[in-house]
């Protein structure tokens, strides 16, 4: 799922090893054909030498032992590089997700871009007409209403404000003194509601969303956070695969 924040995020650190893989993107549910046989379900899934991690935070750590610098020596700054991580996927993944996708299922045309880039030329062929199966399902499996996608944006704005805090009393970074697994989560799982240009997966450009969903990109992307968000892109994400 070429959309996916919790991919990039897995995307993101294998990049940052500098070791070639293949990347297997699918549509929504055609991505279960894959990760199913393997003792997964949701996307990422890294196999390496047989062995299925089938958990973005897993992909991380492996990432990390193989050359990612991603995690800080100091046992402290590492554990707190950890725990803002899984913080970060349990508070903040499924908001950005839940409100980004209230906003884009109205779109089906920009949507049906993102999830259909490079997928198999047959998935492809068939995007179009399996979105409009998929969409509603993706509405109830997310519980999306009105109500509870501005809930999300309002999570999304608190966990904006505690990652501000925590940069303004640190030196810049969210565990320590340099780029770590904590920043590499904030700023891909953040990625639904800041549009980034580098993002490795395909998500929308800023000037193809609607007015309202601009509005609060701008907004985000405007904030301290968002600010940070966007510097790891600048400085941490090389390289451009995908779309
Ligand atoms: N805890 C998982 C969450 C991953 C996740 O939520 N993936 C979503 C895409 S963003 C997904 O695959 N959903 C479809 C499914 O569960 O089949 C991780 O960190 O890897």
């Amino acid at each position: 799922m070429a959309h996916s924040h919790y991919a990039e995020k897995a995307r993101w650190a294998l990049d940052l090893t500098g070791r070639p893989y293949v990347e297997d993107r699918h549509l929504p549910l055609f991505h279960r054909l894959r990760t199913r046989p393997v003792g997964g379900r949701s996307v990422p899934v890294l196999v390496v030498d047989g062995h299925a991690y089938t958990q973005s935070a897993d992909i991380v750590e492996w990432a990390a032992q193989d050359g990612a610098a991603l995690l800080p020596t100091d046992p402290e700054r590492r554990s707190t590089a950890i725990e803002l991580e899984r913080w970060l996927d349990r508070e903040l993944g499924p908001h950005t997700r839940r409100w980004a996708y209230s906003e884009l299922l109205a779109s089906p045309d920009v949507l049906n871009r993102c999830v259909a880039a490079e997928v198999p030329p047959l998935e492809s062929l068939v995007a179009p007409a399996w979105m409009v199966l998929v969409r509603p399902m993706i509405r109830r499996a997310f519980r999306i209403t009105p109500e509870s996608a501005a809930r999300s944006l309002e999570r999304v704005d608190e966990v904006f404000r505690i990652v501000a805090d925590r940069l303004a009393e640190g030196d810049g970074w969210l565990a320590g003194a340099s780029f770590s697994a904590a920043d590499l989560t904030f700023a891909a799982l953040a990625s639904p509601v800041l549009l980034p240009t580098r993002f490795g997966g395909a998500l929308p450009r800023l000037e193809d969303v609607p007015p309202a969903m601009q509005a609060e990109v701008r907004r985000l992307r405007d904030s301290p956070a968002g600010r940070h968000a966007l510097d790891c892109y600048r400085l941490h994400r090389a390289r451009l695969s995908g779309y």
